[in-house]
């Protein structure tokens, strides 16, 4: 039997949006997933597949988060067992990386395949004196560690399941650390996913695959898990199912409990808002009208207390008036912070002003050929000796160009567009042109 936590995507140290408190409730979740999950739960041991930093240069803050947590693991003998990730992987010209200290030091166990020079990976066993391996047994579990491959994780994978393979323990759950995107489970496109098909090369020598990476919950035929960061790294997350999962396996048995962000551990709160801005001339009207927006979810803001108090995204959409730079948003954050006291507020300007707005709001469902029409009027109105007339003369153009494409002669293209430009002149005759090239 082996109990454990599995986390991924700590991202301890985080700076994002402008926002140093931030950086905090990235510690917040880590500690509250820890105490709750691992300590009170009296787990064997605890897994983070990848990430666990922000960044490879670990600041001192970023340092003083992980071990807060790391020395109450180790005074509870809790082993922390970990793999790099793209962001904290060391780097190819050094042999030295902060995962490999907090390593060297005790604190972690950072597992690593050895890869001979012909290619070829081998499992070698944790060594608790050089504080170096592969794979480690903790209670009636074995689990092994992989590196950061990125999009070569596909050709890599076959070799690392070989490798476990030949060093799988009987009786025991067997484990595997990965971090990679998985085809199908993406947040955002990735090129280079890796497939089901070499995914599944993994499943004969592991009984549960411990993956990181996409910062979303997921899993797969009941061997693989993903379970998301902590926290979320970018406003686009906020919506994504994240969390860690509870494990209690017996053999080749498997059962997780998931804990969610928000639901069941510390997750700060996100509003997400749009503004659609008025045709008001008048920047200063522009600016009240987004004030009295935000004020209608700030006006809950400022009785909670700080970890509640939410990150307000904006974003303001529709055409102005006046130029951009017009609208001060620096002027109006500051104004609302003030006034609301957000945790953050981030401002997505998406406005257009009004002389750079071309098809606006055109629906995909639209024919191809109104489209087409409705753009080419936008632009023939940017030009204000034209603008009046934009309505009638983008017919017009898409004549002439439908002329063109024919193959249809210069001449003749110029006389259709005299003819109902100016009707009122008499036609040229056909033959003018030759005439007048002598
Ligand atoms: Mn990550």
């Amino acid at each position: 039997m082996a109990k454990f936590l599995h986390i991924a995507d700590i991202h301890l140290g985080i700076k994002r949006y402008n926002l140093p408190d931030r950086t905090g409730d990235f510690f917040r979740a880590w500690c509250d997933v820890i105490e709750r999950y691992a300590l009170n739960r009296r787990v064997d041991f605890v897994l983070i597949a990848g990430d666990l930093f922000d960044r490879r240069l670990v600041e001192p803050q970023a340092a003083n988060h992980a071990m807060a947590m790391l020395m109450k693991l180790a005074e509870a003998r809790i082993p922390v067992v970990v793999i790099e990730g793209n962001h904290d992987q060391h780097e190819a010209t050094s042999r030295f990386s902060w995962l490999r200290s907090f390593s060297q030091w005790g604190y972690i166990k950072l597992l690593e395949p050895h890869w001979d020079d012909d290619g070829v990976a081998t499992m070698i066993e944790w060594d608790d004196d050089q504080k170096k391996g592969s794979f480690i047994d903790i209670a009636d579990a074995r689990i092994f560690g992989s590196n950061w491959y990125g999009a070569t994780t596909g050709n890599v994978l076959p070799l690392l399941a070989q490798a476990a393979l030949e060093k799988k323990r009987a009786d025991a759950t067997n484990i595997m650390l990965l971090h990679s995107d998985v085809e199908g489970q993406l947040n955002h496109r990735v090129q280079n996913a890796l497939s089901i098909a070499k995914l599944v090369t993994m499943r004969e020598a592991v009984d549960y695959l411990a993956l990181g990476h996409t910062h979303k919950r997921f899993e797969i035929d009941g061997w693989a898990y993903n379970p998301g960061s902590l926290e979320a790294c970018s406003v686009d997350e906020v919506e994504a199912p994240r969390g860690a999962f509870l494990v209690e396996t017996d053999g080749t048995n498997i059962k997780t409990e998931f804990f969610a962000a928000g639901a069941d551990y510390f997750q700060r709160p996100f509003k997400r808002l749009a503004h659609e801005v008025g045709n008001a001339e008048d920047p200063e009207v522009v600016r009240a009208e987004i004030l009295e927006t935000l004020r209608q979810v700030g006006a809950l803001t400022n009785e909670l207390d700080d970890q509640q108090k939410p990150v307000i995204e904006l974003t303001l959409r529709g055409q102005l008036g006046f130029k951009n730079s017009l609208l001060r948003l620096d002027k109006l954050k500051e104004q609302a912070i003030d006034e609301l006291h957000p945790l953050g507020l981030i401002i997505n300007n998406k406005t257009i002003p009004r002389q750079l707005a071309v098809a606006v709001g055109l629906s995909r469902d639209m024919p191809r050929s109104e489209r087409e029409l409705r753009v080419i009027e936008d632009l023939i109105k940017q030009d204000s000796r034209f603008a009046s007339q934009a309505a009638e003369l983008a017919p017009l153009v898409v004549e002439a160009k439908r002329m063109a494409l024919e193959g249809e002669s210069p001449e003749k293209i110029l006389h259709l567009l005299e003819a109902r430009l100016f009707p009122g002149l008499p036609a040229a005759p056909e033959s003018a042109q030759a005439e007048g090239a002598d």
